[in-house]
């Protein structure tokens, strides 16, 4: 493959110089690698599956889980029909995807678009830009991400490749979780006694639980490798509720990409990666030939109840051997290693290189301070399921996102009032010792639709400060329609003067979610140039449903091409409520 091409690209450099004297050389060349529009068609329906010795309806993609995956090379654009045959109104985001000016397809529920009511369909338009390498798409809706999402394969742009040797081969890994229950009723539920939802029952590599489960070990995963060869491991984590760490037996792992961005090669037995990150590792199979355990276990330093179970597929070798006696496991950081967590995510770098280059914003014109709470609500004679007969709830800055009817973009655009306010503040109400013992402070939020609203081009820097109100735990924090940079991370509460001094202005990483350290801090920095309305949010799916989200709006610049795009002609219907 590689190699054709750049006998093509020889060829046709010997073209372009005998056509040379007759056009303009540089107009062909773009022609030639402009980027191409692709269509694809996803139909959401009720599928019966079977995991875990008994079956359900669930609602997936084109009957997949995980769902199809899209691949494109780097700034294509790809149209997506979504059908809804399924029996509730579903939206799909695109994570990860930066969409310039286009919120209109960005998917989240009630923030950029009402959700696409069954019987009827709806076709998102997708604008790759500088992504390449792994991301993903899921719905944004309720809980219906836990069986409709997929994989979104970012190549390399036609005649450039990897920033590495090129591997012999490349496969995905969706990291999932699988509740026998229906999704929707289990966040229903939580959401009506204001307890904790049901934990899952298992966890899945590919759609398959793995041989830790009943009536799973014959579906495992198994990923086919030949003696010698390097493999390109994408791997999603799809997961609802819990981070996770990932290995695999006797093979050393070297991650060279995250959430659509090279890093600098980092050479590990394990990574820890959140829900809504991506990491691209390269895999040598350089062992014995024979079976090893790719295993996934949940990261979750927390008191709030987890799974607690492993997911496993098998890495194994084409050609005769004896198989072992028992398969070699790999030893991964026990379920609350802060420590081994921490330490993975401060390795991350951005590849930082010529072809590569780093921009990170330092006249910063835009500071933004936010603590990152689980909080309570009180019920009328405490009568919820949570702490004290209290519900659990969860907020940014103190305040608890309630979701609107009516779209935020289409209020913004459309001048609507009523719908969100524009004073979503740039610290939260008053500072105590927010890691400490914090009493009853900002145990109970406010309620609101509260957008934070910056000018086009600002500098960004938001400092997420993690609290330990209600139940303190790692948080992986998401922005739509951007990549930020990931400055600086640290323990405690953040120091506004010591800090900033050890922050990585030179490579460090650019990505789109983030995990926040329990009871730490993580400082973010970008160029707000993407004029939109973009959702911001926790990617624990139970804090996300409790109110741990805000909207940034970023207002347009001053031409056209720094502006919001007008709407598509078809947005589906908000109801009427
Ligand atoms: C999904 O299914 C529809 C209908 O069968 C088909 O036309 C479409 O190509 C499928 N899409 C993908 C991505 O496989
Ligand atoms: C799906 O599973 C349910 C419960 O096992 C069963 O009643 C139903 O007939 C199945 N539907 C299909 C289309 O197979
Ligand atoms: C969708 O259309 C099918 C077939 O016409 C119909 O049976 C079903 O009730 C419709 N669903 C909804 C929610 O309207
Ligand atoms: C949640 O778990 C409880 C206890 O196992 C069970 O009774 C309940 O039906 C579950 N809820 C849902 C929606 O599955
Ligand atoms: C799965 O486990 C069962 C029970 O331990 C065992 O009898 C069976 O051989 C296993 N199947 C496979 C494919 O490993
Ligand atoms: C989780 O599982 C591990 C290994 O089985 C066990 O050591 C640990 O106590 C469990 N933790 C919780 C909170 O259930
Ligand atoms: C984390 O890194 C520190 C400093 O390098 C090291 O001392 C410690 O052993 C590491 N902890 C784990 C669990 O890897
Ligand atoms: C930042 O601002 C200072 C003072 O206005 C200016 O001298 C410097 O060139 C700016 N740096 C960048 C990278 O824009
Ligand atoms: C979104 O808005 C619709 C009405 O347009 C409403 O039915 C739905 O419940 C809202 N979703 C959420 C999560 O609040
Ligand atoms: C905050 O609380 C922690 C834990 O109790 C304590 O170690 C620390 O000294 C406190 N910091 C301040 C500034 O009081
Ligand atoms: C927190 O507030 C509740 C209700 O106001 C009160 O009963 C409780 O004593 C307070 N706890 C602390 C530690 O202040
Ligand atoms: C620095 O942090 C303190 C609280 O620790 C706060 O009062 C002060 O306003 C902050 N200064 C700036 C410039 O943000
Ligand atoms: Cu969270």
């Amino acid at each position: 493959m590689f190699m054709s091409s750049q006998l093509a690209l020889k060829n046709m450099g010997l073209i372009l110089r005998f056509l040379g004297s007759l056009l303009v050389l540089d107009s062909i060349l773009h022609c030639m690698v402009q980027a191409k529009v692709q269509y694809y068609d996803f139909v959401l329906k009720e599928t019966n599956f079977t995991r875990l010795c008994s079956t359900k309806s669930m609602l997936t993609v084109n009957d997949s889980f995980p769902g199809p995956t899209i691949r494109v090379n780097k700034g294509d654009t790809v149209y997506v029909n979504v059908h809804n045959k399924g029996k509730y109104g579903v939206t799909i985001h695109w994570h990860g995807v930066k969409q310039p000016r286009n919120p209109w397809s960005d998917g989240p529920e009630n923030v950029t678009q009402c959700p696409i009511p069954p019987n009827t369909s709806f076709t998102q338009e997708i604008i790759f830009s500088d992504e390449e390498g792994t991301l993903w798409w899921h719905a944004h809706s309720d809980w219906s991400r836990a069986t409709v999402h997929g994989a979104i394969v970012i190549l390399p742009a036609p005649w450039t490749t990897y920033p590495f040797p090129k591997p012999y081969g490349e496969q995905t890994l969706v990291l999932g979780e699988w509740f026998k229950g229906d999704v929707m009723a289990i966040i229903d539920e939580a959401l009506a006694t204001g307890g904790d939802p049901n934990t899952s029952d298992a966890f899945t590599i590919n759609g398959q639980p793995g041989d830790l489960y009943d009536c799973s070990n014959g579906s495992t995963y198994r990923l086919l490798v030949n003696y010698g060869k390097t493999y390109l491991l994408r791997i999603i984590n799809a997961v609802m509720n819990e981070e996770q760490f990932f290995g695999i037996a006797n093979h050393k792992l070297t991650v060279v990409g995250m959430d659509g961005a090279y890093t600098k090669p980092i050479v590990t037995n394990y990574i820890m990666i959140t829900p809504g990150q991506t990491m691209d590792v390269l895999v040598t199979a350089n062992q014995s030939p024979s079976l090893y355990y790719i295993v996934s276990t949940p990261f979750a330093d927390t008191t709030a109840p987890f799974d607690n179970t492993t997911t496993t597929a098998i890495l194994q070798y084409q050609g005769k051997y004896t198989a072992p006696s028992s398969i070699p496991f790999p030893t991964l950081p026990s379920y609350n290693d802060k420590a081994a967590a921490d330490n993975y995510t401060k390795l991350l770098r951005s590849l930082a290189n010529k072809s590569h280059p780093v921009k990170v914003p330092v006249n910063i014109t835009q500071r933004i301070f936010m603590t990152v709470s689980v909080n309570q609500l009180y019920c009328p004679n405490a009568s919820c399921s949570g702490p004290d007969g209290n519900r659990l709830a969860a907020s940014l800055n103190n305040i608890s996102f309630q979701t609107p009817t009516i779209d935020v973009l289409q209020a913004y655009y459309g001048h609507l009032s009523k719908v969100f306010s524009n004073d979503f503040p740039k610290q939260p109400p008053y500072f105590f010792n927010f890691t400490g013992d914090v009493g009853n402070n900002t145990l109970y939020p406010s309620l609101g639709t509260k957008v934070l609203t910056v000018n086009y081009n600002d500098a960004v820097e938001i400092v997420y400060q993690g609290t330990n109100v209600g139940a303190a735990e790692n948080h992986p924090m998401h922005l739509h329609g951007y990549s930020f940079y990931v400055v600086g991370l640290g323990s405690g509460n953040f120091n506004n003067i010591t800090d900033p001094k050890s922050y990585n202005l030179v490579d460090p990483p650019l990505v789109n979610t983030i995990g926040v350290p329990k009871n730490g801090w993580a400082t973010i920095r970008f160029i707000a140039n993407n004029p939109g309305v973009w959702f911001m949010h926790c990617h624990l799916e139970r804090h996300a449903s409790w109110g741990m989200d805000t909207v940034l709006v970023v207002k347009n610049g001053s031409t056209r091409e720094t502006s919001i795009r007008p709407p598509p002609k078809y947005m589906p219907p908000c109801s009427k409520t």
